[in-house]
């Protein structure tokens, strides 16, 4: 990796993503690209160009401007909105991931999309859910990610595009939030607790899922990145995870730092059938063993940063 450009990076990956890679590789390096340009950080510190991800002709343009030899692709809709507008979520999340693939060909660049864990599905064995398993997502979102990952596949095996990716948990930081996810209810309390020191769920208590601060997760994007090839078995795309919890295990860790905290429950009945159609905890041994991942943070530490972080922001 030596010139990236980013897609979706002024979303809750991107913004933060931008920034490291940034740190790494140098400013001019790393041309952060999405649909609008806003004041953040991520879109004044460096190149920055609007690219409609379903537009072919203005992505491979802005590629071969900057002479890119990686393509991170992360402009997506995330799991409920998806779930709410479907044929909209085909259409950006399979057309903006060719169009990407795409790119990475004729630019003959690396290539990384997260995938996730609503990859998944009903079908698939709920805990310590294996690498190689049953993929029968019932989510429009699920149905992009399986595809997503086959196609990537797909693009190593054809053309010999150097793709890789990761499966996703849910993912929590204190800089951008997440918009149209599950999992963001992980995010929000964070928020809340701090703020008002209570928060209502709208998943439901004894629901469990996996999840990722931020850093690991930057991390992980870096070092599968920076693997060695020939030592990869798998490529699209690793269980990676660092913790699962339900509702009431985060709440009662954010007590312990924000004693007066309390948690009500208004469950979106819609959320938590998507919630219930992934497993409760993935098991993240082959990227282990392929390339090294290994998270930092775990439940306690995370939730100590994050009130720490947000005390500070807000
Ligand atoms: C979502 O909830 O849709 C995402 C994910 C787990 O992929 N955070």
């Amino acid at each position: 990796m030596k010139r990236i450009l980013i897609t979706g990076a002024l979303g809750q990956i991107g913004s933060e993503l931008t920034l490291r890679l940034r740190e790494v590789y140098g400013s001019d390096n790393v041309i952060a690209t999405d649909i609008r340009k806003n004041d953040s950080e991520a879109a004044q510190s460096g190149p920055f160009e609007v690219v409609d991800v379903t537009n072919l002709q203005s992505m491979m343009e802005t590629a071969k401007k900057y002479n890119v030899d990686t393509v991170m692709h992360l402009a997506a809709l995330l799991s409920a909105t998806a779930e709410a507008k479907p044929v909209f979520a085909w259409n950006l999340n399979m057309g903006g991931l060719m169009n990407a693939l795409e790119t990475a060909r004729e630019l003959k660049a690396q290539f990384f999309t997260p995938s996730s864990i609503g990859a998944f599905g009903p079908s698939t064995p709920k805990d310590n859910t294996p690498q190689d398993t049953i993929m029968r997502p019932t989510t429009m979102y699920g149905v992009n990610k399986v595809a997503g990952e086959l196609l990537s596949d797909y693009y190593f095996h054809k053309f010999g595009v150097d793709t890789r990716g990761v499966r996703f948990p849910g993912l929590i930081s204190y800089d951008t939030p997440p918009g149209g996810g599950t999992t963001d209810y992980a995010v929000e309390i964070y928020y809340e607790a701090v703020k008002n020191g209570k928060y209502t769920s709208y998943i439901d208590k004894g629901t469990y899922m996996d999840m990722m601060y931020m850093p690991d997760a930057l991390n992980a994007i870096i070092n599968l990145m920076e693997a060695d090839s020939a030592k990869l078995i798998h490529r699209n795309a690793f269980n990676v995870t660092a913790m699962s919890f339900a509702p009431e295990e985060i709440a009662a860790e954010i007590k312990k730092n924000i004693p007066d905290f309390h948690i009500e429950y208004n469950v979106d009945l819609d959320r938590q059938k998507i919630a219930e159609s992934w497993p409760n905890s993935i098991d993240a041994s082959a990227a282990a063993a392929e390339w090294g991942f290994k998270a930092e943070y775990n439940l306690e530490t995370m939730t100590k940063d994050m009130i720490e972080k947000l005390r500070q922001k807000l």
